[in-house]
């Protein structure tokens, strides 16, 4: 029997996919985004798991689902899917969903040239280009994005010690820099990234402890951030993020630069109103940009953080319309690993 059917655009930003779900939505209970991810996972995450995983999907696939705003200024709400779960906030997936939604008519914006989003991890605000009917460039303006441990000694068997950060950009994010048992992404093979990121990730979620200081259901690290030398003119850095099982993201990482840009905050190495253009492991860039200067609050504590804004371009390749049937003995996707 068919348990659903989904009509999807496709896209790419700057090389990453972004699966825009049209169709098929389950209603979901809650007041706010966040509610609403915690209702889909726990009764709906089969439709993420048919839609992300092989043979639908793939190791990098991302997505989102469209729903009415939840608050009265926002334009509309999101939900993102991916291969690891339903991430709080995803700056890759935010570019190339704007850009699909807006080409293909499904949001209309308020006021032309902006619109404000509702995602699990807050609201994210937008600015867009659009000539000839589509997206040229799509300026994301982040959550409040901090440092969250510094300077974490990680003892990894086979590969030795790494000294760490972990900072938040709307996920958390394992910042690892080159040093004695790491060279650099410019002189690590993706082989190595895809064999050494989830050993990192298990130690350091099993030797910190992380949950967002406004909302609890934001926690534990999901991601992995490997920096080096840039290839690409005009870079100020690279990095390679790694995310669910098996991925390597292919765009620059909207969440994962604006962690990258927290933590260079608050060491002093970016201050307020600095660009950083920030290059993927293929060599596409994203614009970012220290917005503001804001404080958080965990418990009595009150830390800095900033809000960076990310700016990048998605291309529309295809238009989708999947069904999931549960006599397919594959209908809810499978990992190789
Ligand atoms: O762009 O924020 C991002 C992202 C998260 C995981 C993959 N891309």
């Amino acid at each position: 029997m068919i348990k659903g059917t989904f009509f999807c655009i496709d896209s790419h930003t700057c090389g990453n996919p972004v699966r825009l779900v049209t169709s098929g939505h389950p209603d979901l209970k809650g007041e706010t985004m966040s509610e609403k991810r915690q209702d889909f996972l726990e009764n709906h995450d089969w439709i993420r798991k048919g839609l992300m995983f092989e043979p639908r999907g793939h190791d990098m696939m991302s997505g989102a689902f469209l729903y009415p705003a939840c608050n009265e200024n926002a334009d509309v709400s999101v939900l993102f899917i991916e291969t690891s779960g339903c991430l709080p906030m995803c700056g890759h997936g935010t570019i190339g969903l704007v850009t699909a939604g807006l080409e293909s008519g499904l949001i209309i914006p308020k006021q032309p040239g902006q619109l404000i989003l509702d995602v699990p991890a807050g609201q994210v605000n937008i600015e867009y280009q659009m000539s000839g009917g589509k997206v040229s460039a799509v300026k994301l303006f982040n959550v409040a994005s901090y440092l969250a441990h510094q300077n974490v000694e990680l003892n990894i068997p086979e590969l030795g010690k790494l000294t760490v950060d972990v900072s938040y950009g709307g996920n958390y994010y394992v910042i690892v820099e080159p040093q004695e048992n790491f060279p650099g992404i410019d002189e690590w093979s993706a082989d190595n990234i895809l064999r050494w990121s989830p050993i990192v990730r298990k130690a350091a979620s099993e030797t910190l402890e992380c949950i967002h200081p406004e909302d609890p259901t934001v926690r534990g690290v999901s991601h992995v951030l490997w920096t080096g030398k840039p290839q690409t003119e005009g870079s100020d850095a690279a990095n390679a993020v790694f995310y669910g099982e098996k991925a390597i993201d292919r765009s620059p990482c909207g969440t994962g630069t604006s962690a990258r840009m927290a933590q260079l905050f608050a060491k002093g190495e970016l201050k307020l109103g600095d660009t950083f253009t920030h290059e993927s492991y293929i060599g596409s860039q994203f614009n970012g940009k220290v917005e503001e200067v804001v404080e958080l609050k965990i418990g009595d504590k009150k830390i800095p953080a900033i809000k960076p804004s990310i700016q990048g371009w998605a291309k529309v390749f295809g238009k989708n319309c999947i069904s999931i049937d549960d006599d397919d003995p594959y209908a809810f996707g499978f990992i190789v690993k």
